[in-house]
């Protein structure tokens, strides 16, 4: 069958090459192409908002529009085709404004096609030779263009969710916008693209770094949290994806309401933050990590508000149709969107609270606690009992086991691996990765446990600055010197700026898995072994013997 789309930006596609006829993530051929036509257009509006910053002249408008449009594009992010045409014309018309504008005050754009292309909604799906991932012949040149994509895509969410606290950084939309630009341009060489992969890693470290401030500068530091996993008898929401703010308001708007609130997923970390502590409805977390949807949505009975990815598309028959709610960047055919705040006021969750108090409470289907919230101020805070406990062998080796879970039954692996870990080792984590074995009894370590939970996937930020303090603690000139191992799970774009982050500090030795990204040629593979020693992951026996041993 011919090629209707071709997608490989994630962990799981198809057959470890990519996409073609529908996405393993649920992902309708249209669906992709409009978001290959959202790509382009923005690519078109990042090169003029570049031309026009060199000058001083950059708009706010069109640093936002880039961020909300390469954020829906994300992985399980945005399934619905209105929105992102809506998006895309969007892009376009304001694109067109900025080269207008450009004109008037005598700022010359170059002669390139993403600049002046432009079609009407009913051609969005005319051009999918010219827009998609494929028009870059030059295998090498596209894995490097489309990893500087990625890492652009999950930097974006990032810095999305640290606007959406007010928190903003002209310095990363510089980046973003050139990173875009790189891509745009036919004669960058494979080693300036290379350079450019590693400028959008340090602008990752930068949007990571925002992000930290913006939520506990807003929220107060993470601390170490009983979280609670069973339910009560109230009807209630459940809230998914990592943005805080639209929880804060949540929380807010369903106060004396009767109605209780969970986290699910990448919220579980808010459970631990001072802030969100006070609200009396604020229960626990519900399920595990996002692929187990299906069955949880099912039996939580109340509606669900997905802030965020990872969305999966539910089944016709699922009991569950109707009480879908997104809102932000995330997006699904069929259910009800929350339009965004304007400025100056909250946004309204009325729909979603209605609707939760038609609906019987959760359905209980596990019970206990878990222990989370080691972010850098908490882990730093317990800093002296942790070099205690490395300078007399008690802990021997951290093990970074952070990124995203997914469906695939190869991640079996990360739970046996960590099963298998000696006592003496301490697991980092942050992201939903940690959902293969943070139920697990692994105990602790002279009172410290030994999975400390940093919070979300954007929280890898924590695991740096923690790692940063033992160099220091421990006099090391180099941060390679350190017992650390990095085991790292990835999924989607967000783990792509994550690593980038990572090489762009020299973080060394990073493995990655459960398999290598297609994206990534075998000369660029190549590449990141020769200059940061990336290896993929084997059996658990032989990784053990290999890196703990
Ligand atoms: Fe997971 Fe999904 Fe946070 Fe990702 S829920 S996979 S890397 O969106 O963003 O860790
Ligand atoms: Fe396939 Fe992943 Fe792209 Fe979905 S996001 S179409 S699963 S590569």
């Amino acid at each position: 069958m011919d090629a209707q789309m071709f997608c490989f930006q994630c962990q799981e596609t198809a057959g470890n090459k990519g996409c073609t006829i529908k996405g393993v993530c649920g992902k309708e051929p249209q669906t992709a192409q409009l978001m290959d036509m959202l790509m382009y257009a923005t690519r078109g509006l990042a090169a003029v908002n570049y031309k026009l910053r060199e000058k001083g002249l950059a708009c706010k408008d069109a640093e936002h529009l880039i961020l909300d449009a390469l954020f829906s594009t994300i992985t399980n992010a945005n399934f619905d085709d209105n929105a992102l045409k809506a998006k895309i014309a969007k892009v376009f018309a304001h694109k067109d404004e900025l080269i207008a504008y450009a004109k008037e005050k005598g700022v010359s754009l170059p002669e390139m096609d993403e600049i002046w292309f432009k079609v009407e909604a009913h051609d969005y799906l005319s051009y999918k030779d010219k827009v998609g991932v494929l028009s870059e012949s030059n295998e090498d040149i596209r894995s490097l263009k489309q990893l500087i994509v990625y890492g652009v895509k999950g930097l974006a969410a990032y810095v999305e969710h640290a606007l959406n606290l007010n928190y903003e950084d002209d310095e990363i939309y510089l980046v973003l916008e050139e990173a875009l630009y790189a891509v745009s341009s036919h004669n960058l060489s494979a080693d300036e693209l290379t350079a450019m992969v590693l400028k959008v890693g340090s602008a990752g470290v930068k949007g990571m770094a925002l992000l930290d401030k913006a939520n506990t500068t807003t929220y107060g530091n993470p601390e170490i949290t009983k979280v609670n996993l069973g339910v009560r008898n109230n009807p209630a929401i459940l809230i998914s994806g990592h943005d805080l703010k639209d929880l804060e308001e949540l929380l807010e708007q369903t106060q004396g309401t009767g109605v209780d609130v969970y986290t699910h997923g990448e919220m579980l970390p808010a459970n631990s933050y001072p802030f969100f502590k006070k609200y009396p409805n604020f229960v626990g977390n519900y399920g595990g990590s996002w692929w187990h949807q299906k069955e949880e949505f099912s039996t939580f009975n109340g509606p669900i508000l997905f802030t965020t990815n990872c969305i999966v598309p539910p089944k016709a028959d699922a009991n569950y149709i109707g009480k879908i709610f997104t809102t932000g960047s995330a997006g699904l055919p069929g259910a009800i969107h929350i339009a965004p705040r304007e400025k100056g006021k909250q946004k309204d969750f009325s729909q979603v609270i209605a609707m939760a108090k038609q609906c019987p409470p959760p359905t209980e289907f596990e019970k206990g606690e878990l222990v989370a919230g080691f972010a850098h101020h908490q882990v730093l805070q317990l800093a002296d009992k942790v070099i205690d406990a490395v300078k007399q062998g008690a802990i021997k080796k951290f093990v970074v086991m952070a990124g995203c879970d997914g469906r695939m039954k190869s991640r079996a692996y990360y739970t046996e691996f960590a099963e298998a870990l000696p006592k003496d080792t301490v697991i980092l984590t942050a992201g939903c990765a940690k959902y293969r074995y943070n139920k697990l009894p692994l105990g602790d370590i002279g009172g410290i446990p030994r999975v400390l939970d940093a919070g979300q996937c954007n929280d890898s930020y924590s695991l740096v600055v923690i790692a940063l303090a033992l160099k220091e603690a421990f006099g090391l000139e180099d941060v390679n010197q350190l017992p650390i191992v990095y085991n790292i799970a990835w999924y989607e774009q967000k783990a792509v700026i994550v690593l980038l982050a990572l090489l762009s500090l020299g973080v060394k030795n990073i493995h990655l898995g459960p398999t290598l990204p297609a994206f990534l040629s075998p000369n660029v593979v190549n590449v990141l072994v020769q200059n940061f020693g990336i290896g993929g992951i084997s059996t658990v026996e032989e990784d053990m013997k290999n890196w703990i041993a």
